[in-house]
């Protein structure tokens, strides 16, 4: 069939897709939250206005299904291995990048203009926004969100008038959240932004810096609770150094344990019950940052007696510039009990830094579900999509597509990772790999009782050992076989 044939077979389907459209943007009762538009006073709480008119509650199609805006793989109450899909999944939308996200680059200034936006950053503005947040949550069909205290309300002159605007917005987030089961996933502080920050917050060289610093965390800690977060994170946005040379490492990394020891105290405190959750991240902003992976976290953790208090959010695009693999983060964060959550996003191979892509990958989808169905799911954490449009992605159903698309793909990679589960080949191979340690002596080593006299004797007794093949082709060939 040639191009042409093909678009005139599709043409109806476009004509009945634009008819459907056009009857959603033309029901009576819609007013686009568009600041050009009329729909009362918009800086009101009693603002009625649509922020996404023509775009009705996402609905799981199957996979045949060409609408865009529609669920091909993730459909919500489906059960997989036991547990409702949306049950494994426990998607979430990050504040910042869907609704604070511009298109600014180094090079360039916003590309993205979204209707609503008037250009400030006031409380009504934040409130507005805040709007446009619930009404995307509710049509996507998910439950849960993400936010950093400066991204939600705008900071003011002073600590407490800033706290103020942050209670204003607060107030009326959980007024939006009453009469629906949508919570934060998770919030978390802004401490690398505002210019006080500059040499870091916990690990800054200035004592006035880490008290502000304190000081936001305890209010950033006050309000995740009171809207009724189930996570708290702490990225060490500028937790880290450009140069040794002026720089105590030492000193700074005891001031960060201090400053997570006493987050853990308030949490105690005020009874917020939430998991406390660090993100490791190996350089961007700072040359180094402290928390660099998964397994210098844990070091840390252990040197400063805080395990037990902390699990991990592993990032993707983090995992891939500490040089790892998402699927070694969330493995070494698995086996160390510290699998907490993941920000679903990805990088690009072909680019050094910190990308936030949506992740797309149905391979790497499949390792990460590999790793979270093996510990059991991620509750109380989730998948926190820290994943924004490209630059050049500049209509309002993009937010909606890239995030169908996300969810779609993590889906595909849970339904395939059941596959492989349920085949239970790779386990077989794995199993038989380490076969040779199901004997007693094995049984003695891995009870850790077996000394070197004993394996001496073993080693003269057996001779040369079999070493058998590693069957990575066979294992990789099983892999691809489920996607
Ligand atoms: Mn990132």
């Amino acid at each position: 069939m040639n191009k042409k044939m093909k678009f005139r077979g599709l043409l109806p389907l476009f004509l009945c897709l634009n008819l459907v459209m056009l009857a959603v943007i033309a029901s009576p009762h819609t007013c686009p939250a568009n600041i050009n538009t009329n729909c009362g006073d918009s800086s009101s709480d009693e603002w009625e206005g649509e922020f996404f008119p023509g775009i009705s509650k996402i609905k799981y199609e199957g996979s045949n299904s060409k609408n865009p805006l529609s669920y091909k793989w993730y459909n919500a109450d489906e059960e997989i291995l036991g547990k409702k899909m949306k049950d494994w999944l426990r998607f979430s939308v990050a504040f910042w990048h869907t609704f604070r996200g511009t298109g600014a680059d180094p090079f360039g200034v916003p590309t993205k203009s979204w209707p609503w936006e008037d250009g400030t950053n006031s409380v009504a503005m934040a409130k507005r926004r805040m709007r446009a947040n619930f009404e995307f949550i509710n049509k996507l069909g998910v439950e849960r969100w993400c936010f950093h205290d400066r991204d939600i309300a705008p900071d003011g002159k002073t600590l407490t008038e800033t706290n103020a605007n942050l209670d204003e917005v607060i107030a009326f987030a959980k007024k939006l959240q009453e009469g629906t089961n949508i919570r934060p996933l998770w919030g978390t502080a802004q401490l690398f932004m505002h210019p006080r920050y500059m040499h870091g917050a916990a690990t800054s060289s200035e004592v006035g810096v880490y008290a502000y610093a304190a000081a936001q965390v305890k209010k950033a800690l006050e309000v995740t609770h009171y809207l009724g977060g189930e996570n708290y994170v702490f990225w060490g946005g500028r937790e880290g150094y450009q140069i040794l040379l002026n720089t105590d490492m030492e000193r700074e990394l005891a001031h960060l344990a201090n400053f997570l020891q006493a987050a853990v105290d308030w949490k105690k405190k005020i009874g917020f019950n939430g998991t406390l959750l660090i993100e490791p991240k190996p350089q961007e902003p700072t040359k180094h940052q402290y928390d660099w992976d998964a397994a210098t976290t844990y070091a840390f953790l252990q040197k400063f007696g805080l395990i037990g208090e902390f699990k991990l959010n592993i990032e993707c695009n983090h995992a891939t510039l500490s040089g790892h693999s998402c699927h070694h983060e969330l493995e070494t964060a698995r086996i160390n009990g510290l699998l907490g959550n993941i920000d679903a996003n990805t990088g690009d191979p072909q680019i050094g830094w910190d990308t936030d892509q949506f992740l797309t990958d149905i391979g790497e989808a499949t390792l990460v579900m590999l790793s979270v169905i093996r510990n059991g799911g991620l509750a109380p954490g989730g998948f926190n999509f820290d994943a924004k449009l490209r630059r050049e992605s500049t209509d309002v159903e993009d937010i909606f597509i890239a995030h169908i698309s996300g969810m779609d793909t993590l889906a595909r990679g849970l339904r395939n990772a059941a596959k492989l589960i349920e085949d239970g080949s790779l386990a077989e191979l794995v199993r038989k790999r380490y076969q040779s340690f199901d004997s007693e002596i094995g049984a003695q080593i891995e009870a850790g009782k077996a000394d070197f006299e004993t394996l001496e004797k073993k080693a003269m007794e057996w001779g040369e050992p079999y070493v058998p093949s590693g069957k990575q082709e066979l294992a990789e060939m099983i892999f691809h076989s489920a996607l």
